[in-house]
């Protein structure tokens, strides 16, 4: 990203700005089209006096103007389990963000609980379980092919019990235009609120940075399948560029909450917008 904006910088210093070229590159560097006008309308305002600087300040302002403010850190509740439910399609880092994030409360002190509601694939409870042991917090999983709720309400019966401050369910990859996939998450949903009508607390789409705007996608069909309270956005350590944030928050005011960047414990960050835009400027 930050070779794309030097380049537009370059043509902006030239005598002509080529406004074609540079909405272009806004788009491809998945910003989405709104913010693209956006930046490009208030670039025109300035007119011929617009400078590189200029237009540094203008986009980063407009990127922040979009984003929503961060919601406050995680924190617990005073007398329940705050229960985070951990959604997105296949692959794009689930199962490592929920282990990251169950290390991250960890480290804050927090007690942390693990729930292995991904019974689909053969492979990913011990996929789990590995890292549950790395970072040594209490996992509960179900048997092979048992009902993702019931493992998540069992997970929850367990976790209240224990008093653990957080639950952190985490589930099978789904493709977000399968209806009777989306179906099966409304059930955990429904299936958590048995026992606290609040929970889940936090719902977290897992988008892949790589992936561009098909997130933009993912987020809409999720979203209105179960209210999502926000992002993980992942494997922003590789060539994703992390720019269709800005089309998901300015359409579904969803904040991104935190960033993986990397296949490590500790690679897991509370996002942050003012380095975001520094980052992609
Ligand atoms: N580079 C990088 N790799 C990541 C990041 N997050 C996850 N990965 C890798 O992405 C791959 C998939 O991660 P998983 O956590 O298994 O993804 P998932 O969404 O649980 O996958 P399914 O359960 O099959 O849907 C693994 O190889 C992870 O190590 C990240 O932030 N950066
Ligand atoms: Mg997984």
């Amino acid at each position: 990203m930050a070779g794309l904006f030097k380049k537009i910088f370059q043509r902006l210093s030239r005598d002509k700005v080529d406004w074609d070229e540079i909405e272009e590159s806004l788009i491809l560097g998945d910003i989405g089209l709104p913010m693209t006008t956006l930046i490009i309308e208030r670039m025109r305002d300035l007119g011929r006096s617009l400078n590189p600087e200029d237009a540094i300040t203008i986009c980063r302002e407009e990127i922040l103007k979009i984003i929503p403010p961060s919601p406050p850190e995680l924190c617990p509740l005073p007398e329940s389990t705050k229960v985070i439910l951990v959604v997105g399609v296949n692959g794009t880092g689930k199962t490592t963000s929920a282990a990251k994030l169950a290390n991250y409360l960890k480290q804050l002190n927090y007690s942390v609980m693990l729930a292995a509601a991904d019974t689909f694939r053969a492979a990913a409870v011990e996929q789990l379980q590995v890292w549950a042991d790395r970072i040594d917090v209490p996992l509960i999983r179900g048997s092979n092919n048992a009902d993702p709720s019931s493992v998540c309400f069992e997970a929850q019966t367990a976790a209240l019990e224990a008093g653990c401050d957080f639950l952190i369910c985490d589930t099978a990859g789904r493709i977000h235009t399968r209806h009777n996939l989306m179906e099966e998450l409304k059930k955990i949903r429904r299936t958590l609120g048995k026992r606290d009508p609040a929970a889940p607390h936090e719902i977290f789409l897992v988008v892949d940075a790589t992936t561009g705007s098909n997130a933009l996608a993912q987020a809409r069909q999720f979203n209105e399948a179960t209210e999502l309270s926000g992002l993980i956005v992942t494997k922003l350590d590789g060539s994703g560029k992390g720019g269709v944030i800005v089309s998901i928050a300015h359409e579904m005011a969803i904040p991104t909450r935190f960033i993986g960047i990397g296949e490590k414990t500790e690679d897991l960050k509370s996002f942050c917008p003012e380095h975001f835009v520094q980052h992609i400027l």
